[in-house]
């Protein structure tokens, strides 16, 4: 059988942090244990199958620049067969246990709904046997609804009640094909969910619809008996100006008001949080903090662009920070490490795929020893937890257990007075972390 990467002639391997080979792990040793976990069961990484299979490089300023092999077959099935394959054959060579798509990654729309559905089932079922003969198993699945012009002012926040159905209809389709595959997760990335202009726009209908969705989502996965996790992954703009899942707060938020938060968890995503103006590490944080981080989107921005470059992680330094928070709480359970992430534009052959992951999984690598030393040392935990040390004073206690009032702390500030400072050794903390690389 035709290959895709001849270059590639066996798996990717592990030849240490001296080596300066890049088509070889410096830091990824799957089997490797680290703390009580095997490396691959940590980092649990991930293909997202539209960035390295069906991206082309196009921008709005000029064409196409990845010619990629699988895409030059005569029908739009034979292509996404020979992409199947390819992907197979990349998601061997890399070693890398999981993959991701979306409904139309997979299988090409076409004229009819009911004909798209069947191309979908079709593929599903090549998948199917892929894994099967592999082992390589799927993270999630979603379903594409920015795509298509039909979305263009939404799917499920559509002012037309005719595009949520078809929405609708779209993601049963997608939640049954990820069941199909045993996935392990159902993303619900709110694509066009959002708005340009309140001339137009009813934001607390838009809202209520968006619930509706979801709500209708949960009950069919529950008719269906899919035991996957729901996520949905925040991102405050782009394409809208305005999207409604803006950030990991904003999707609590939303998800506590109308009665969702059983159902859901977060798909975090690096790009994501620097464009709503957080640092990766506080959306992590927030969305771990509420028993919430299900997953994440292993990518980065370009501090010098505003928008969402999905550049693949290179700094052991940021991936130490996020694997603190992830091994703070146990791990990912269900989710992993998706690498939402395309090589730039002008790097357009089939082997840069190789580089940018085999870079994006060492840093991720890289960062997971550095943060199960940091976690072993506990000299940044020792260091907050002595910060907060009051609170397991007398003061302390009464004001966390509800005992203290405004009246009886004013009593307390009468006899003790003003109270003295602390340093917050920001730069000695920094020093520390900097002394783990
Ligand atoms: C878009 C994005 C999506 C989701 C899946 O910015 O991140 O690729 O991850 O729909
Ligand atoms: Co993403």
């Amino acid at each position: 059988m035709k290959e895709f990467f001849p270059e590639i002639q066996d798996r990717i391997p592990y030849e240490g942090a001296d080596s300066k080979n890049p088509l070889a792990f410096k830091y990824y040793e799957p089997n490797r244990m680290v703390g009580q976990k095997s490396m691959e069961d940590h980092l649990r990484f991930s293909v997202a199958y539209w960035h390295t299979f069906k991206a082309t490089g196009v921008d709005p300023f000029g064409a196409a620049t990845f010619d990629r092999p699988w895409n030059r077959g005569t029908t739009p099935m034979e292509q996404a067969e020979n992409t199947l394959r390819a992907a197979f054959e990349f998601f061997q060579k890399l070693g890398v246990p999981y993959y991701c798509f979306h409904d139309r990654d997979l299988a090409p729309e076409v004229e009819t709904f009911a004909e798209s559905c069947k191309n979908l089932e079709s593929m599903v079922e090549k998948a199917k046997q892929l894994q099967e003969d592999t082992g390589i198993k799927l993270l999630w699945g979603t379903a594409n609804l920015f795509g298509h012009p039909r979305y263009s002012h939404g799917a499920a926040t559509n002012p037309d009640a005719h595009v949520f159905a078809y929405a609708a209809a779209q993601v049963k389709h997608a939640i049954a094909a990820t069941m199909e595959l045993g996935g392990a997760n159902y993303v619900f990335w709110g694509g066009r969910e959002g708005y340009e202009t309140l001339f137009n726009t009813d934001m607390k209908r838009e809202h209520e619809q968006l619930a509706r969705f979801f709500h209708m989502a949960v009950d069919y996965a529950k008719q269906i008996g899919f035991d996957g996790q729901f996520l949905i992954e925040p991102k405050p703009k782009e394409p809208t100006k305005h999207q409604y899942d803006f950030d990991a707060a904003t999707v609590l938020g939303f998800l506590g008001a109308y009665d969702l938060l059983d159902h859901f968890k977060l798909n975090i995503e690096a790009n994501h949080a620097t464009l709503a103006g957080h640092s990766f590490e506080h959306d992590l944080t927030l969305a771990s903090m509420n028993g919430k981080l299900g997953s994440i989107d292993a990518n980065v921005g370009d501090t010098l662009l505003g928008w969402d470059t999905d550049q693949f992680p290179t700094d052991p330094a940021m991936c130490a920070k996020a694997m603190l928070i992830v091994l703070a709480q146990g791990g990912l359970g269900k989710g992993g490490l998706n690498f939402d992430a395309k090589p730039r534009r002008g790097s357009f052959d089939p082997i840069d795929l190789f580089y940018a992951h085999i870079s994006g999984m060492d840093a991720f690598a890289r960062g997971l020893l550095a943060a199960q030393q940091i976690m072993d040392d506990g000299l940044l935990d020792k260091f907050i937890e002595e910060r907060y040390a009051s609170y397991s004073g007398s003061i302390g206690k009464q004001i966390m257990s509800g005992e203290a009032t405004f009246e009886s702390l004013e009593g307390s500030i009468m006899e003790k007075g003003e109270p003295s400072l602390e340093s917050g050794r920001q730069e000695m903390l920094e020093s520390i972390f900097m002394s783990y690389f």
